[in-house]
Parts: C-alpha cells; structure tokens; sequence
C-alpha cells in the first residue's frame, strides 16, 4: 500500500525517525525515564500513526534498527543473522503501513570507538571502519528504499584547535562523503535520489568541523566530487538557533542555492544546547516557526519537513510509554499543521507600506486574525 502524500503548502510528506520515537529521555544530569524499546516495537508505532494519518515517512540511523558489531561488517548481507532477519520484519511492517524512507543516516557518535570522530577521525583504522559502516547503512538504506542518505556532522568536531591536523581533515572528510555516492553507483543503488549533510555548530563536540548551512553549502560546492548529489537538511530552530542564527534566512539562503532537500524540524531556546523540544513547544520562536514556512511558500520550495525533536522528559509516562510516545507524535503533526495555518494567514508578500516595524507588526495581525481598526481602537483612549 502507498500513502497519499500530506501536500498542504510547502510541505509534501510528514516524516517522524526511529530516534526520535525511540529515544527513552535519558540527559546528561539522569538516565532514560522511559523503558526502552526495540526497533520492531518503534515500527509498530510508527505504522500505527501513519494508519491513524498522522505521517507519511519515517528515517533512521543504522543502530536505530539493528545492533553493530565492528567484527561483522557485512552482518546485513548474511541470511543467518538476526540482523539480516530483523531489517526483513522491519520492512514488512513498514510496507504494509504505506511508509516511505525520507532518510538512512549512519551512527557514527554512539560507539566509544568513534569518540575521537568517524569520518574525520585522525586514526586511518577508525576512518575505514567509519567507512565499512557507512557502506552498511547505505545497504539497509538500499533494501528499505530510502531516498537520501544523511552525514549529520556527529562526532567530527574539536574541542582543542592546535590538536586538529587542518592541513588533512577537509580532505579525509570530502573522502568519507565522496565515497557514498561513489558506493551507491558502484552497487548500482537506484533508490538514492541524493545525500545530504546535516550541520551543527556546537555538541557533542564543542566545535564541529561543518558548523552551519553555509559551511556545508561551501564544502559541497568547494570540495566534493559530486556537488549536485549533495544537498543541505537544516535543523530548525534547534542547530541554527543554538549559534544565535535565523532560521529564514537559513532557507532562503538554501532555497536560493537549490540546496534546501529537506528539513528537520522541532524548536529550541536561542543561544542554549540542543533542545530538541517538539515543533512550537516552549517559551520561544513562534514567529520564526511560522515564517519558515511563510518563506518556503514564497519561494516555492515543496518537500520533506522531518520532526527531529524528542518529548519533553516531564511528560514520559513509563507506565503508559507505547502511549505517550504515540501522544507526541500527535503533538508534533499538530503543531505542523498550526505553523502551516499561521503562515497561511500571514500571507505572501504584502505591497511595502510603512517602516519594518509597521510592516512587522502588520504580519503580526494577520498571523493572528486581529484586524488593525480593532487593535487601533482597543489601544487609543479618548
Ligand atoms: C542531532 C541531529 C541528529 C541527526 C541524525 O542533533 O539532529 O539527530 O538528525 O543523526
Ligand atoms: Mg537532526
């Protein structure tokens, strides 16, 4: 069965990750608060939520799916192992629920052998395994008919600028990057319509190599072998608001490029850590969440918006965990759907009439419903 897409606006297709319904909401001050559960269980809820019309498509990291063993490489290729049977139920269920793959993405922060970095990693031998694991996930991504594949930054990053060998880890990172789309045309992949890099100014690593969109729009166009393969997934608010930056102008900018291939979506507190909370969710950036999609519509950008964000630890329920992990994901297609209202109601480009704060405070009334004459009259005391 395949599901029709969501199509309002500029958004085609809702998609919500394994991490991200998985995640049990352990923090760096207190372990998970919720139980854990398994990658057969997540698809369980995932394909509950696209027959109750919430999402069309879901992501994954490799380890979200299958454990990965550093001995066994080629596991997935192996009809005896318990990977190579737990990646065939995965797709069953995917496929009966009418689920697409926005995006495979490969864990390369998890194992403590890629504490140091995957990609740019300064040991050759953790470079190559890096490698052999990203040519898995490429493979999973393959046999569950993923449509890019994702290099979200992850450990590749610094704390202490004269340890960092600058002359060479450009370089070892355009050749991680170039190797996907030289492995996806070797093994003849047809699924792959393009990869993207995921960038992130700041944690875990106190400084990453590729910090924001236009790092990573000038590595692709500087750098790599194959830059019209190559796009940008901004996180926003969360990556951009974490350096202070403006998520609009991070899409237009994209958008302008043709590099906007999709976009991962939740909210943040400017200037704090990565967030992650749901889409409108905390005392911060409606006006931003709303003009994100004011501007793709202005700009007529169609595409992926992928929730990236994880409920708040506050409101786990363990008791009830399959549950609360089904009530946050209602949360986040709400919240889409109330930011694409929003931004319907600001409209497009209004005639310039006024300063920018006339102009501001006019969108702010559309946005909002509240006609001038009214505010006027509620405000000015005769
Ligand atoms: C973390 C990133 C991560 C990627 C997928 O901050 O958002 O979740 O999207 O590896
Ligand atoms: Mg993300």
């Amino acid at each position: 069965m395949k599901r029709k897409p969501f199509n309002r606006g500029p958004v085609t297709v809702r998609s919500m990750p394994f991490w991200c319904v998985g995640n049990p909401l352990g923090d760096p001050f207190g372990s998970a608060v919720l139980p854990k559960i398994d990658s057969i269980q997540v698809a369980g809820i995932l394909s509950d939520m696209a027959d109750e019309g919430w999402i069309e498509a879901t992501s994954f990291h490799d380890d979200d799916l299958v454990p990965w063993n550093p001995d066994l490489p080629e596991d997935d290729l192996d009809p005896r192992s318990p990977v190579y049977a737990t990646l065939r139920r995965i797709r069953t269920i995917l496929r009966r629920a009418g689920l697409s793959i926005n995006t495979a993405t490969c864990s390369l922060h998890g194992n403590p052998l890629f504490r140091r970095g995957g990609l740019t990693n300064p040991d050759p031998a953790i470079r190559k395994l890096a490698r052999l694991k990203v040519e898995r996930t490429l493979r999973i991504g393959a046999l569950l008919g993923a449509r890019h594949y994702t290099y979200w930054v992850a450990r590749d990053g610094f704390e202490v600028p004269v340890s960092v060998d600058w002359k060479h880890v450009y370089g070892w990172l355009a050749e991680g990057l170039d190797h996907v789309v030289d492995y996806i045309r070797a093994k003849r992949f047809r699924n792959y319509r393009g990869a993207t890099i995921e960038p992130k100014p700041n944690e875990p690593r106190g400084h990453m190599f590729l910090p924001t969109a236009g790092h990573a729009a000038g590595f692709i166009c500087g750098r790599l072998k194959h830059p019209d393969f190559w796009g940008v997934n901004p996180e926003l608010l969360q990556h951009e608001s974490m350096a202070l930056l403006n998520g609009v102008h991070t899409l237009g900018y994209l958008v302008s490029l043709k590099k906007l291939f999709f976009l991962h979506f939740g909210s943040q507190i400017k200037a704090q850590f990565d967030n992650d909370f749901p889409p409108l969710v905390g005392p911060e950036g409606l006006k931003e969440t709303v003009q994100l999609f004011w501007v793709l519509e202005a700009m007529g950008w169609k595409g992926v918006v992928e929730y990236d964000c994880h409920m708040l630890r506050t409101e786990a329920d363990p008791a009830r965990s399959i549950e609360c992990r089904k009530a946050f994901v209602r949360n986040c297609s709400l919240a889409l759907t109330l930011a694409l209202d929003l931004a319907k109601r600001l409209g497009q480009r209004q005639p310039v009439i006024g300063s920018e704060t006339e102009q501001d405070l006019a969108a702010t009334l559309r946005m909002t419903g509240i006609r001038p004459g009214e505010l006027r009259a509620r405000t000015v005391r005769r």
